[in-house]
This record gives structure tokens, C-alpha cells and sequence, in this order.
């Protein structure tokens, strides 16, 4: 008999890290992960099973089909934004091929259990492009289906794979004779900018607010590549990684969408600033914009409209601004870099 688990891809990324650690807390049903890189033991201890290699590689998710029951995916692999910028068709065939490669795995699993998997698809605010900062201010709180022309290729791959998990859910081989779809449950977050204690993130462009924290904690200049009235939404981990495990358990008669917005708060680049130094207040922090990153930044909203979220399966962020740094970010961060 194969044995029931949850499938994280890219586990060894900055919403693995979170992930791994409350869900193995938890303990719902074993983990096994696929990363090109080895989790750092403390997580690898509280996985079953590290496959290390690329998504892309058909004999690791066919072995895995072959010794798991895989219930749930939490498919975090991906090239950020501004990485993807550099090598846009490896950005693609990590992005969009790998997606498709877990969809189809996830489909294999499901046809052969006999149950949908339940399938979580970490989006972005990338997936928005608004064309000036005119459109932005005007704007306001986007909802999904609004501005949904992304400049990036990060940004394109991750709307298209959206609409791959919506295929897969619903539309899957429509015009065979007997009905393949519903053997994946799609359910996919918009993610804003994420911060963590416990990780700096590498390849995004939302990469500028946790850079000056850990810059500033670790008593290092740092000059920030946006200009000081940069908004965009943020939210810090513990936040994210229950967003994404109150829409894995959320009863599917509940969810009226497949692909929700989540936000916690939007300060301005200038605004964290402030914040920073008043925690370090001797901290280096400039302003040197780089003008192509601070084009992506400005197409991403300043703010999204998250009341589906917050109606349909009880987005409910523990952190604002200030509980953010004061009960989260400034204590680990400060003990993280004292050791
Ligand atoms: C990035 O900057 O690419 C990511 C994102 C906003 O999805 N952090």
C-alpha cells in the first residue's frame, strides 16, 4: 500500500521554511519534498523524505507516484521576477513547464486514488501590470480579475498557470468519453511581497523591504533600489504560511474562486524606513533607485482588494505594520543575527 502524504516542491525556498516547520508541528500526515537543494537538517529531521532534483525530472515525480498516496501539493518551486528578467526561458520552463509537469503529477495521483488533490498554487501580485503610476494611484485596491496584464515574465507565467490549474479542475480532456477533471482541487493565492526572520529572500523584487531589515540588523549599509514612495502589499511568513493552510483545509463548497488576493499592509519603501531606524537607529539606509526594478515594482498595485479571501475561507493576518516588526520581525531577527 502507498503511504498518504503532503508533496512541497522548492521546499528548501523561504514559504518551505515556514511551511515545513508548522506542518511537520502539526503533524496532519508525513511530508516529502523535491528541491534541488538539501533542506538544512533541522527541517530535514521533520520530513520523511527529501527527493533532491528538479521538478522537471519525469523519473522523480513517477517514483513518487509509485510509493505515495500524495493528498495534498504545495507546489512552491518558481524563478522570481527579477531573476526570471535574466533568463527568461529558464524562468519559463521552471515557471510554467515545471507547474504543468506537478498538475499533471497531481492529476496521475488523483486518477489513481481516486480523490481530488488538493493542489496550492502560490501566485503573485506579479500577475498584475498596471501601466503608469497614474493607473496605480488611481487604481487602488485591485481585485482579481482587474489589471491582469503583467510586464514580467514571472508575472506572465504565474497568471497562465492559474488558468492550467482552473484547466486541470475543470476542463481536463473535456471530449473524452468518460470525465477525467476534479482529480485536482486547484486553489492558488496571490501572494503580496513576503517578509521573514528567518530567511532573506534572492531573485524577487519585492526582495527591497526584507533586504533593509536584515541589512540594518546585521549592522550593514544598504541602498534601497526603489524610491521612497514605492507601495506595494506585504505580509510577514507566519502570516502567509496560514493563509496557505486555511485555504488547503477550507471546505471546497465554500470557495467561490479558485485564485484569491491576500494583503496584511502597504507601507511605502520610505515607510519602513522610518520603521527600521527606529528600531536601529544608527542604521545606513539610502535610496538608489534602479530604474528598470523600479519599473516592475510600479506596474505591481498598491494595494488588492483580499474580501474574498477574508469571506469565503477566513483570511484573518495575525500581523499589521506594527505587530509585524514589533512582535515578529525585530525579536527573531535580532536573535537570529546575536547568535
Ligand atoms: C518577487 O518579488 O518576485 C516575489 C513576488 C512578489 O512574487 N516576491
Amino acid at each position: 500500500m502507498r503511504k498518504h502524504c503532503t508533496l512541497i516542491t522548492g521546499a528548501s525556498g523561504e514559504i518551505g521554511h515556514g511551511l515545513i516547520a508548522k506542518l511537520a508541528e502539526e503533524g496532519d500526515a508525513p511530508i516529502i519534498t523535491i528541491d534541488l537543494k538539501p533542506l538544512e537538517p533541522e527541517l530535514a529531521d521533520r520530513v520523511e523524505q527529501q527527493y533532491l532534483g528538479s521538478i522537471l525530472e519525469t523519473h522523480l515525480l513517477e517514483r513518487i507516484l509509485s510509493e505515495y498516496e500524495v493528498v495534498t501539493v504545495f507546489h512552491l518551486a518558481a524563478i522570481l521576477s527579477t531573476r526570471a528578467e535574466f533568463t527568461p526561458l529558464t524562468g519559463h520552463q521552471i515557471n510554467v513547464e515545471g507547474t504543468l509537469k506537478l498538475l499533471d503529477f497531481a492529476q496521475a495521483e488523483g486518477e489513481s486514488h481516486g480523490r481530488a488533490v488538493v493542489f496550492l498554487y502560490p501566485s503573485s501580485i506579479a500577475a498584475y501590470g498596471l501601466p503608469s503610476l497614474e493607473a496605480k494611484a488611481a487604481a487602488g485596491a485591485v481585485r482579481e480579475n482587474e489589471w491582469n496584464e503583467p510586464t514580467t515574465m514571472y508575472g506572465c507565467n504565474k497568471l497562465y498557470c492559474e488558468h492550467l490549474g482552473r484547466y486541470y479542475a475543470r476542463h481536463y480532456k473535456q471530449l473524452a468519453a468518460e470525465t477525467l477533471s476534479g482529480k485536482v482541487d486547484f486553489r492558488a493565492i496571490r501572494f503580496p511581497g513576503l517578509i521573514s526572520a528567518a530567511t532573506v529572500p534572492s531573485g524577487g523584487t519585492s526582495d527591497y523591504a526584507p533586504e533593509m531589515i536584515h541589512a540594518a540588523a546585521r549592522g550593514e549599509a544598504y541602498a534601497c533600489f526603489v524610491r521612497p514612495d514605492t507601495r506595494i502589499p506585504f505580509m510577514v511568513m507566519p502570516d502567509a504560511v496560514d493563509a496557505l493552510l486555511k485555504l488547503a483545509r477550507a471546505e471546497p463548497s465554500r470557495l467561490r474562486q479558485m485564485v484569491y488576493n491576500i494583503a496584511a499592509f502597504n507601507p511605502s519603501a520610505g515607510e519602513i524606513r522610518e520603521l527600521v531606524l527606529a528600531s536601529f537607529p544608527g542604521a545606513d539606509i539610502s535610496f538608489r533607485p534602479d530604474l528598470k526594478r523600479q519599473a516592475i515594482v510600479d506596474s505591481w498595485p498598491a494595494d488588492v482588494d483580499d474580501g474574498a479571501a477574508r469571506s469565503d475561507w477566513g483570511l484573518a493576518p495575525r500581523y499589521d505594520l506594527a505587530a509585524g516588526f514589533g512582535e515578529y520581525l525585530l525579536p527573531r531577527i535580532r536573535e537570529r543575527y546575536r547568535r
